[in-house]
């Protein structure tokens, strides 16, 4: 294999690093597209490929199973063989603790403008105050691609027939290999470090772990995910009555659980699933409640956990399987294309054809 430290022999660089999840830097990494980018949050998602570090033997490692990589070769249309990788990059919240030491000589401004009593600079600040959240997915499949890539947001309404004829199949053809991650944690193979609490019980049993979205520095941004042990239930429309000790054993053990570890009362958590999910290995996200708007938290998206369970005992144990959910999908999503004509609604004439019947 090729040596790709830098000239002191230190830095750890290339496809090679990458794919290790070892990267000292950037260096060799080349933007191909910016897929998305958002002025609210401060994050964008780049497209791009590294320049060295191997390809050819990433490429060749790439059939197996890389954790969090998903499955299948994704070349893109650059004519490059060298797998495809996205970047996320976005800035991290400011950091209260240590707010004295950036407001400070180190913080130094460039005056932008002055008018009466109002003032506005650009700052720069010290590089421990700089930080970025950098997350990399690589080799990254044509699905993360499409996932990061800015779309038009359409809303389709899924029957349960559209669920048992294009849903089921679609998620049953997915490589197993785009739930590696998933499965990584549930054997301790990765994250182990980073657990929360676990119950073991291969029926209601689940581990509870941070979000790969959270840094864990600051607790009004708390976001944690339990994956549940049982492997056959892709998502919310699996469940039934049998299925509510498990669901309640989440949301008691896993509160539990957040306020012994971070002090965060149940009353100050969002407990929700997303439908569809990115996954489709039941999970329950566990946000603060303070974090009111991000993409995840919109309807069309997230079902609190509490009325999943709630319809289950009022509506019946049937309740998820038969209804029709309404919800979004990106333009660029394989089930836009799936279930777009059918579902959009658009070439109905008349209302009232939910299910239950007419009214
Ligand atoms: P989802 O509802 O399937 O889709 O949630 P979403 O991404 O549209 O929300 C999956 C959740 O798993 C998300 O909140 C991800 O941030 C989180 N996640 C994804 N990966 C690949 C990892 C990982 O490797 N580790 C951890 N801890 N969380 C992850």
């Amino acid at each position: 294999m090729a040596d790709h430290s830098d000239a002191a022999g230190q830095l750890a660089v290339g496809a090679e690093a990458a794919a290790q999840g070892r990267l000292s830097c950037l260096k060799d990494f080349k933007v191909l597209e910016v897929l998305s980018e958002d002025p609210v949050t401060k994050s964008i998602a780049l497209l791009g490929r590294f320049t060295s570090g191997g390809p050819e033997e990433v490429a060749a490692e790439e059939g197996g199973s890389s954790g969090g990589s998903g499955g299948g070769n994704s070349n893109g249309s650059s004519g490059s063989s060298a797998p495809l990788a996205v970047l996320l990059l976005g800035r991290k919240p400011f950091d209260k603790v240590a707010i004295g030491q950036l407001v400070g000589e180190r913080l130094r401004l460039t005056p932008d403008f002055a008018n009466d009593i109002y003032s506005k600079y650009v700052g720069f600040p010290p590089p421990e105050h700089a930080a970025l959240s950098v997350d990399l997915v690589f080799p990254a499949t044509e699905k993360h691609v499409q996932k990061h890539r800015q779309q038009r947001r359409r809303m389709v309404t899924e029957t349960p027939e559209m669920y048992e004829q294009i849903v089921l199949p679609y998620i049953q053809s997915l490589p197993p290999s785009r739930l590696q991650w998933v499965y990584n944690i549930l054997e301790k193979k990765k994250e182990a470090e980073r657990l929360i609490f676990e119950d073991p019980h291969p029926l209601t049993g689940f581990m509870l772990h941070p979000d790969l979205k959270w840094d864990q520095h600051q607790v009004g941004q708390l976001y944690c995910l339990a994956l549940v042990h049982r492997r056959d239930l892709p998502s919310l429309r699996s469940l039934d009555a049998s299925h509510l000790p498990l669901l309640r054993n989440v949301r008691h053990k896993g509160c539990k659980a957040i306020k012994e570890r971070y002090g965060v009362p149940r009353s100050s958590l969002r407990l929700f699933v997303h439908y569809h999910p990115s996954y489709w290995h039941f999970h329950v996200h566990f946000v603060h409640a303070e974090m009111g708007s991000f993409p995840g938290a919109v309807a069309g998206k997230a079902i609190l956990l509490d009325d999943v369970i709630d319809n289950l005992c009022s509506q019946g144990g049937d309740y998820w399987r038969r209804r029709n959910l309404t919800l979004q999908l990106g333009e660029a999503d394989e089930l836009w294309g799936l279930l777009g004509n059918e579902g959009s609604g658009e070439g109905e004439e008349e209302e009232g054809k939910e299910g239950g019947g007419e009214v």
